[in-house]
């Protein structure tokens, strides 16, 4: 991708051109992912959790067909407002975004290939794309994934997101060569719950320890892809498992009855999810994304130290 194409915020342009600390954070999660006002107050926890640990924040979006990396007050007001009815773009998405000038929120895959562009190396979100249970018959595997795999970016995630089939996840990320790394575990994480059940085999025992990998990966290797780093979510937010199993199912079932499909099939289950359990999945979403956001933050901050 053109990274002139992109309009880089003030703040975000000088760090990166003075080798400073910068985290990227979606905008799937602010328009697609989150209710009015949690969107917004998540988005701003999450980036005054980077600001505490010394990094910059940089929310990626397109605003009206421009590519931007870093948003105003005024361009995320813009993002969310119903009338610019903001499409869930990923890569794929771009071209049409650009050409049509819509508004696009960006997943993780358009925040990677965005940060990626203009060489931001660390990425905050809160749980990534993957394949989807009954994959066997939809195909549904996110783009997320491929896009991870290509982008010399490392994202901060709680595991993946617990709708999706995270034994095959994994497999695919295998497959893809992206080395999914535990932070402080050995255990993958499932979104609103820590431990998943299923073992990963290395793990970075801190920030610093992080960003050695990371360096290995791109300076020593000079290898293109990126790097999944685990980051479980806290005891005291984790949501109880069983309810959260339960919730899944009644949702599976219901975006099934109703035929939903595609990209609107992850929006659809957590905000069926989220419904089911009476807020107790949003809550411990909300506090994912804040851990992330610092982790990342502080990974990000390493990195920076040479
Ligand atoms: N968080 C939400 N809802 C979402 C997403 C995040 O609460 O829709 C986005 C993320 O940006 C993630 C994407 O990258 O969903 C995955 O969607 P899909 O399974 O369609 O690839
Ligand atoms: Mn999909």
């Amino acid at each position: 991708m053109n990274p002139k194409s992109i309009r880089i915020a003030d703040d975000v342009a000088d760090g990166l051109a003075k080798g400073q600390a910068v985290v990227a954070l979606e905008s799937s999660v602010l328009a697609q992912g989150l209710p009015f006002p949690h969107n917004v107050e998540s988005t701003r926890a999450c980036c005054e959790a980077i600001r505490s640990q010394g990094a910059i924040p940089a929310v990626t979006a397109i605003i009206a067909g421009t590519p931007h990396v870093g948003l105003s007050e005024a361009d995320i007001d813009a993002l969310i407002a119903p009338e610019n009815r903001a499409l869930k773009v990923g890569p794929r998405d771009f071209a049409v975004a650009v050409a049509q000038r819509r508004y696009g929120a960006t997943t993780v895959a358009g925040t990677c290939a965005l940060a990626d562009a203009v060489g931001i190396r660390l990425f905050a979100t809160g749980g990534i794309g993957g394949v989807h249970r009954e994959a066997d018959q939809t195909f549904d595997i996110s783009q997320d994934l491929q896009v991870i795999a290509k982008s010399r970016v490392a994202v901060v995630t709680a595991g993946a997101k617990a709708i999706l089939d995270l034994p095959r996840t994994l497999e695919v990320l295998e497959t893809l060569a992206v080395p999914v790394i535990g932070l402080c575990t050995n255990r993958f994480p499932a979104f609103y719950v820590n431990d998943s059940g299923l073992s990963i085999e290395h793990r970075a025992d801190s920030p610093a320890d992080a960003a050695d990998i990371l360096r290995a990966r791109w300076d020593v290797l000079d290898e293109r892809g990126g790097v999944i780093f685990a980051n479980p979510i806290d005891e005291a937010h984790a949501a109880d498992p069983d309810l959260i199993e339960r919730a899944i199912a009644t949702a599976l079932a219901q975006a099934k009855a109703q035929g939903i499909a595609g990209k609107a099939v992850t929006p659809f289950l957590l905000s069926a999810v989220a419904h089911e359990t009476r807020g107790e999945s949003m809550k411990a979403n909300l506090a994912l994304l804040e851990g992330n956001a610092r982790m990342a933050a502080r990974i990000a901050v390493a990195l920076a130290e040479r």
